[in-house]
């Protein structure tokens, strides 16, 4: 049996990421939410997080940390959660790995806040470069593997990596093309996104760093 340690639901954005890929994969898990900013958070997360943070997926004797490993792990009990074409399943991981290291500016000043809507931050140049790119990241996987309803046609943890992203735009009222509205709406509407908003609403936690509004 699985175990996958999670952040807050409603702010854990790397957390999302592979609980979303193991929901699609259709792998039981049991889930273990440790709220982060809390006192005693960091004890908490010790016997579970080799780098204090999460997520985490245990399975017996094997700990993986990190979201993207725990996606590859995933990748390689149920190999559908790449694209299947070599070409698609490269580009896949390039824009995946591009946001695992990138995006900086909208990670500092969006932060997920999965129940929160109609917030509004001042959006500089840089922030609005970082939100250009993913537009034209989108906009390309969507032309190239029409009709979708995903980035590359299935579901894939190209997906899953920028699901936090549309979370975050929707809390913040980015406005993107036709093409890439649809496709937020798509993931919003997801059954296994909206499960994870159900319980991000009805947590009590309130992290006041990721409530700020710039
Ligand atoms: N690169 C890591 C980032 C993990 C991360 O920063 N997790 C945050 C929550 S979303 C965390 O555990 N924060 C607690 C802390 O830093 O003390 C990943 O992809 O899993």
């Amino acid at each position: 049996m699985y175990k996958l340690i999670l952040g807050n639901k409603n702010y854990s954005s790397w957390s999302l990421r592979p609980w979303l890929v193991m929901k699609k994969a259709k792998i039981e898990f049991e889930e273990l939410v440790i709220p982060l900013y809390v006192d005693g958070y960091q004890q908490a997360l010790a016997p579970y997080s080799p780098s204090g943070k999460v997520p985490v997926l245990i399975s017996d004797a094997l700990t993986i940390w990190d979201s993207l490993a725990i996606c590859e792990y995933i990748a390689e009990v149920s190999p559908l959660m790449w694209p299947q074409d070599s070409q698609s399943r490269a580009l896949a991981r390039s824009i995946s790995h591009e946001m695992h290291s990138g995006f900086s500016l909208i990670r500092e000043n969006m932060p997920m806040n999965c129940r929160a809507v109609g917030r509004h931050v001042s959006i500089t140049a840089p922030i609005q470069q970082e939100i250009d790119r993913i537009q034209s990241i989108w906009q390309n996987c969507l032309e190239e593997n029409h009709p979708g309803p995903w980035l590359f046609g299935d579901f894939s943890i190209a997906d899953a990596m920028y699901a936090p992203i549309v979370s975050r735009f929707n809390t913040y009222g980015v406005e993107l093309n036709q093409t890439c509205s649809k496709y937020m709406q798509h993931v919003l509407n997801d059954k296994h996104m909206k499960q994870w908003f159900s319980a991000a609403a009805e947590e009590l936690h309130v992290i006041e760093l990721s409530e700020v509004v710039k």
